[in-house]
């Protein structure tokens, strides 16, 4: 039986250190969150960068030193800088990552409605020129769908040649404007996948612990972390994201599931070895 993959994304671009003091701002507290995390279980780190005083940021300076300090901590894991960064920032903005060559990064498959007047924009032109760039830069794309449309679209731009296989998705459910975070709607994702695509499963707030769990049963990979949720249980902040990684890690014993390493987890994604 293939492993389970677990990534931590332990920062996001919205929540922020009065919600949770642990999620981290500086250089040396993305390195305690990555690296509880890493040791805790986590092969990927999903990142999005912030400035010392907690904004969102996706200049590439501050993401190659986050990058390096991450690397130097958690030498073999996987880092997944986003190309989503946070609503508002120009396509151009938001690929800055992508210029640090890392192995892996997100891609956003389509255009969302986050309520009131924020939208997260992601044209079909936008995904076809993120897509270029990563395909130019050997970068493996984890196709982020927040709904059923987004599957369809990250499909039309693989038959078009775009996008190429093997696919790896991310299928984010409970965002404001895209599918549910319930069982029913990440069935539904999950089937409209194509078989050969491996998948993970974010879910935001109190939803993210059963939906990995869900993902877990249902042969994907769980994402946790302080992007989609900050809390251990009801009113009660995490202290780290290694702590929601343990948890996982815990419950994933007790399914008989076996926790890849980096390596591993590069075998499973069909991703060259680590340099
Ligand atoms: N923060 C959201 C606007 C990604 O990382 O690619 C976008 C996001 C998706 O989190
Ligand atoms: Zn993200």
């Amino acid at each position: 039986m293939s492993k389970v993959i677990i990534t931590a994304a332990i920062s996001g671009a919205e929540v922020t250190q009065e919600m949770n003091p642990a999620v981290p701002y500086t250089v040396d507290e993305f390195v305690r969150e990555a690296r509880f995390a890493v040791d805790a279980g986590a092969a990927i780190i999903h990142l999005h960068a912030r400035q010392d005083d907690g904004s969102p940021t996706q200049d590439r300076e501050r993401f190659r030193l986050l990058i390096d300090a991450i690397r130097e901590a958690c030498p073999t894991a996987i880092i997944q800088p986003s190309t989503g960064g946070a609503t508002g920032m120009t396509a151009e903005e938001r690929l800055q990552p992508t210029e640090l060559n890392p192995e892996m990064a997100s891609l956003d498959c389509g255009t969302m409605n986050f309520g009131g007047d924020e939208i997260f924009v992601n044209t079909e032109n936008m995904i076809i020129e993120f897509a270029a760039c990563m395909r130019e830069r050997g970068i493996k794309p984890e196709l982020e769908c927040f709904d059923k449309s987004h599957i369809d679209m990250a499909m039309r731009l693989v038959r078009q040649g775009h996008i190429d296989r093997p696919l790896h998705f991310n299928l984010v459910l409970g965002v404001n404007g895209g599918a549910a975070a319930t069982p029913r709607d990440l069935i539904f994702l999950r089937h409209s996948l194509p078989e050969d695509a491996s998948f993970t499963v974010s879910a935001m707030g109190r939803h993210q612990l059963p939906l990995n769990v869900m993902a877990m049963a249902m042969g994907g990979h769980p994402r946790t972390g302080f992007e989609d949720n900050i809390q251990y249980a009801r009113g009660v902040n995490a202290k780290s994201n290694g702590e929601l990684v343990a948890r996982l890690v815990r419950i994933a014993g007790e399914m008989n599931l076996e926790i890849a390493t980096p390596d591993e987890a590069r075998d499973i994604l069909q991703m060259p070895p680590r340099k």
